[in-house]
C-alpha cells in the first residue's frame, strides 16, 4: 500500500521537490542517486509493491520506438540506455519497468530547465515510455526522453487563466469513466465532461455506473442507464456494476483485454478502487475513509499507480477529481456530438453558437426532432464553456 504524504499540498509540491533535490544533487557535482537517497527512502519499497505490470504486459508503438533508436544514435554511451514505461510516480519519483529490471528513476536535470519554460508536457506520467538510463553503480536510473505520447489524458491544472496542465496518464487506450448511482438521477453533466476529456485525448470511453444496488427498483436503474445511453451516443458503451452484488465485474474486464491500457476516472467515492480489488480478487487499494482529491492542490493521493489485472490488461488509476473544468478540448466536444457538428455546417454563420442566431440550422434539426435534446442541452452547456474559458485565457480571443 502507498503511503500517503503527511501534509497536504499535492503533486505538484511533490514532484517540485523531487526535482529541486535531483537538481541541487547534479549542480553540486554529488552523486544524485546518493543525494536523492533520503527522499527515496521514505518511498515504497520496489520489491514490496504488488500487482506492477510486466514490461510483456505493456508494448511501445512503432513511433515511439522509432524515437527511442534515433534517441540511441544521439545520446552519450547509448549501452547505457534501456526502454522502459512509468508504471508508478511516488511523491514524483518515477518507477520504471524494462526489460527484465523494475526500478526507481529521477529525471535528467534537462526536465528541471524545460519545466522553467512552461513545457510541463514533457514530464513523466504514469505510462510514459521513456529512454532511461542505467549507468553502472547506479541504483536510480535517470529519464532522458519522454518518447511521443500515443495519447495523453490531460487536464487543465490550478487557475484556469494560466493554460497550464497536468497529464494523468499516458498512453491509454481506454478511460473507464466511473460514476455511482444513487438515490437521485445521475449527473449527466459530469459524465460528459469526462467523455469529451476521453475523445480528446483520444482514447476510447466506457461508462460504468457503479453502485446498482443503490437504486429502489429495477425501473429506477433502467431509466437512469437509459439516460447515460441517450447522452454518451451509440458509440460509447454503458455498464452497470455492483461490488456489493458482484455484478457486472467480467463485463468491465472484457473492456480491457490483455496489451491494452486503460484508465480509471471518476470523482473521490465513486467506486473506483472497490471496482479495482475486485477486479483484482484481493484488497490492493484502499477504500472508503480514504479521500484522495487532487483539484485545487487540496488533497491528494501522492502515487499514482499501474496495476495488471489478472486475465486482462493494464490499468492506471487516477485521482478522484471533483471537478472535469474544460479547456481547449473542442476537439473532443466534436467528437462527442458528431450530429450536432454535422448539422451545423448548415448554419447562416460561422460562429453560430446555435442558441439564439437566425438560420440556425442545429436549432432547427432540434425542432424536428431529428437532434436529442438532452444531447443538445449538454452540448450547449459544455460549448458555452470552452468559449468562456479561451477567453479567459487570452484577452484578445472573442467568443
Ligand atoms: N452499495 C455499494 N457501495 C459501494 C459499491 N462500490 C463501492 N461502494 C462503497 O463506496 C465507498 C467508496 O468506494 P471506493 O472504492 O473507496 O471509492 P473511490 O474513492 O472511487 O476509490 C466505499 O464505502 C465502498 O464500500 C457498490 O457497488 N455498492
Ligand atoms: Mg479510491
Ligand atoms: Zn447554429
Amino acid at each position: 500500500m502507498a503511503k500517503r504524504a503527511k501534509r497536504s499540498g499535492g503533486k505538484a509540491k511533490g514532484d517540485k521537490r523531487a526535482r529541486r533535490a535531483a537538481v541541487k544533487a547534479k549542480r553540486a557535482g554529488a552523486d544524485a542517486g546518493q543525494s536523492a537517497g533520503a527522499l527515496v527512502a521514505q518511498l515504497p519499497r520496489v520489491d514490496a509493491l504488488e500487482d506492477v505490470p510486466a514490461y510483456a504486459d505493456l508494448e511501445a508503438d512503432e513511433r515511439q520506438r522509432a524515437a527511442y533508436e534515433e534517441f540511441l544514435g544521439s545520446c552519450e554511451a547509448p549501452d547505457e540506455m534501456r526502454l522502459g514505461c512509468v508504471v508508478r510516480l511516488d511523491r514524483g519519483f518515477p518507477l520504471v519497468v524494462t526489460e527484465g529490471e523494475l526500478f526507481r528513476a529521477e529525471h535528467a536535470v534537462a526536465f528541471a530547465k524545460l519545466d522553467k519554460e512552461k513545457d510541463e508536457l514533457l514530464l513523466p506520467a504514469v505510462g510514459d515510455w521513456v529512454a532511461v538510463r542505467r549507468a553502472p553503480g547506479h541504483e536510480m536510473g535517470v529519464i532522458e526522453r519522454v518518447l511521443p505520447r500515443r495519447t495523453a489524458f490531460e487536464r487543465p491544472r490550478g487557475r484556469l487563466a494560466r493554460g497550464e496542465k497536468q497529464t494523468l496518464a499516458a498512453n491509454v487506450d481506454t478511460v473507464l469513466i466511473v460514476q455511482a448511482l444513487g438515490e437521485g438521477d445521475v449527473p449527466v453533466d459530469r459524465i460528459a465532461r469526462a467523455l469529451v476529456l476521453s475523445f480528446d485525448c483520444g482514447a476510447r470511453p466506457v461508462v460504468v455506473l457503479t453502485k446498482a444496488d443503490r437504486k429502489a427498483d429495477e425501473v429506477s436503474l433502467a431509466a437512469d442507464v437509459q439516460r447515460v445511453r441517450r447522452l454518451a451516443g451509440e458509440g460509447v458503451r454503458v455498464l452497470t456494476t455492483s461490488s456489493a452484488r458482484g455484478a457486472g465485474l467480467e463485463e468491465v474486464r472484457a473492456c480491457l483485454p490483455a496489451g491494452s491500457v486503460g484508465m480509471i476516472l471518476g470523482a473521490s467515492g465513486a467506486g473506483k478502487s472497490t471496482l479495482l480489488n475486485n477486479l483484482l480478487g484481493h484488497e490492493a487499494l484502499e477504500t472508503g475513509a480514504v479521500r484522495e482529491r487532487d483539484d485545487a492542490g487540496r488533497h491528494t493521493t501522492v502515487a499514482r499507480v499501474m496495476i495488471k489485472l489478472p486475465g486482462a490488461g493494464v490499468i492506471a488509476d487516477a485521482p478522484g477529481l471533483r471537478s472535469l473544468p474544460l479547456l481547449g478540448h473542442e476537439r473532443g466536444l466534436a467528437r462527442l456530438f458528431p450530429e450536432i457538428v454535422h448539422a451545423a455546417r448548415a448554419c447562416r454563420f460561422n460562429d453560430c453558437t446555435h442558441t439564439h442566431e437566425p438560420g440556425c440550422a442545429v436549432r432547427a434539426g432540434l425542432d424536428a426532432g431529428e437532434l436529442d435534446s438532452l444531447r443538445y442541452a449538454t452540448f450547449s452547456t459544455l460549448a458555452h464553456e470552452l468559449r468562456v474559458s479561451a477567453r479567459e485565457l487570452d484577452p484578445d480571443v472573442k467568443a
